[in-house]
């Protein structure tokens, strides 16, 4: 008796074939955001360790510099040395070695929001976070690129806890039309009307205090038009908004020196 061996039948369906393509289509569609999502958690949880580490440091800062708060930056010369590097305006560069706080991280690493890719300002340098300049170091304009820089002392500072330090922090930069998204490493309080606190990090962001604790925080969005012809919708479409806890944005509470 000879067995006969039924050839392979048939191929698939194209109906077959659109049902495989629409089910990977929907696992697909179900899976990728959750990969994406869990990139950008690992991605905060290493913001959170760096701007907790930057934060030590500039107590060590202090520590060195009589209880001096880190200031914004120090200018000798044609040189400005800030927390992530110095820059010298006659070469036109920066050397990440001279910033305020190697000596005391040897890591420039931990510099940078590892959620930020903006490619501004590429020869000073930016980093993500801004710094709370107004409170922690007023300073006024003495002449051209000359200022007048005046650190204030750890005990001006009546609620270390309550006062930020630095934040994760960018710029919409309304000189260029349509307005664009830029690096910014100096912050502005809610009174300012110049939102910079960005929730990049599944929308909200990391704040370092002044006492050294590091923790999230959920961008208070601003509304309508406001400060100099500014649209809110513009801010929250790139997730920056003001650090602020009262619900009035023309007082600083988590900002100044109270
Ligand atoms: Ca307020």
């Amino acid at each position: 008796m000879v067995c006969r061996v039924k050839p392979f039948a048939r191929g698939f369906t194209l109906i077959e074939l659109l049902v495989v393509i629409a089910i990977i289509a929907i696992l697909a569609a179900i899976l990728f955001p959750v990969f994406a999502q869990a990139r950008e958690s690992a991605r905060k949880t290493q913001c959170l360790s760096n701007i907790r580490q930057i934060g030590m440091g500039a107590q060590m800062y202090s520590q060195d510099y009589d209880e001096m708060i880190m200031p914004v930056a120090v200018m000798q010369g044609a040189v400005v040395y800030y927390w992530w590097a110095s820059y010298s305006g006659i070469t036109n560069s920066r050397d990440e070695t001279q910033g305020l706080l190697y000596p005391y991280m040897r890591n420039n690493q931990i510099n940078a929001c590892p959620s930020f890719s903006n490619d501004t300002r590429p020869t000073v340098g930016h980093t993500g976070y801004g710094y709370n300049y107004k409170y922690l170091c007023p300073y006024t304009q003495t002449g051209p690129f000359q200022f007048d820089v005046r650190p204030i002392s750890s005990a001006a500072v009546m609620s270390p806890s309550e006062t930020v330090f630095l934040a994760d922090a960018a710029r919409m930069n309304y000189r260029i039309s349509p307005p664009r998204l830029e690096s910014q490493p100096f912050l502005d309080p809610p009174s300012a009307a110049v939102p910079g606190f960005q929730g990049r990090h599944l929308d909200s962001g990391m704040v370092a205090w002044v006492d050294g604790h590091a923790k999230t925080f959920r961008p208070v969005y601003r509304t309508g038009i406001f400060g100099a012809g500014y649209d809110a919708a513009t801010f929250r479409a790139n997730r920056i908004g003001e650090i602020d806890s009262d619900g009035d944005l023309t007082t600083d509470e988590l900002f100044d020196l109270k």
